[in-house]
């Protein structure tokens, strides 16, 4: 598992040359932009139950096929195991976030996510339509001025965003 200083230093070992100023000036960027990224981090996890269960809702009234009988989350136990997949998916983002890096998102959650969902009969498509459904809901969330220095966060925030297309895509 990687983050984003970490990232650095590996690559840096590999090829087994000091750091570099681009390297430097990016970390020092991620420095400075710390208190945004775990304002966002704080902002999705306080928010992750809502996030959650919103997107679900709306993924089941697009794909009503999913919650009647024969569905994929037709019965408590399917209905359950969706929602909790959802929110693993959302859990490994805010780690990714944190971090400043996919790779925790990559390692523990996405490696052979869709080799499962295939070997379960998931439709994997249909989880990237939740993932995306979260994605704009965590996105806004992040965003969200109210009760909060006011910042730039348009590079942050498409970072989050690529977290979760990263796990769409993985899936679809
Ligand atoms: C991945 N999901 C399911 C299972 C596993 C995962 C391993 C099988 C075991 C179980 O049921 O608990 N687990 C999950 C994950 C990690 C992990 C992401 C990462 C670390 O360890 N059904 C739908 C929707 C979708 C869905 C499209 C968006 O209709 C999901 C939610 N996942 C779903 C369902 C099951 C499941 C299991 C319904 C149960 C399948 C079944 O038993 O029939």
């Amino acid at each position: 598992m990687f983050d984003a200083f970490t990232r650095v230093v590996s690559q840096a070992d590999s090829r087994g040359e000091f750091l570099s100023t681009e390297q430097l000036d990016a970390l020092a960027a991620t420095v400075a932009a710390g208190s945004k990224r775990l304002d966002t981090v704080n902002r999705i996890t306080s928010n992750a139950s809502t996030i959650v269960t919103n997107a679900a809702r709306a993924l089941f009234a697009e794909q009503p096929q999913l919650i009647s009988p024969g569905g994929n989350a037709y019965t408590n136990r399917r209905m359950a195991a969706c929602l909790r997949d959802m929110e693993i998916i959302l859990r490994y983002v805010t780690y990714a976030t944190l971090a400043g890096d996919a790779s925790v998102l990559e390692d523990r959650c996405l490696n052979g996510l869709r080799e499962t969902y295939q070997a379960l009969g998931v439709p994997g498509a249909s989880v990237a339509a939740g993932v995306a459904k979260m994605k704009d809901a965590a996105v806004s969330a992040a965003n969200d001025p109210n009760g909060i220095t006011p910042g730039d966060c348009s590079q942050l925030m498409s970072e989050v965003a690529g977290y979760f297309d990263r796990a769409a895509a993985a899936v679809a």
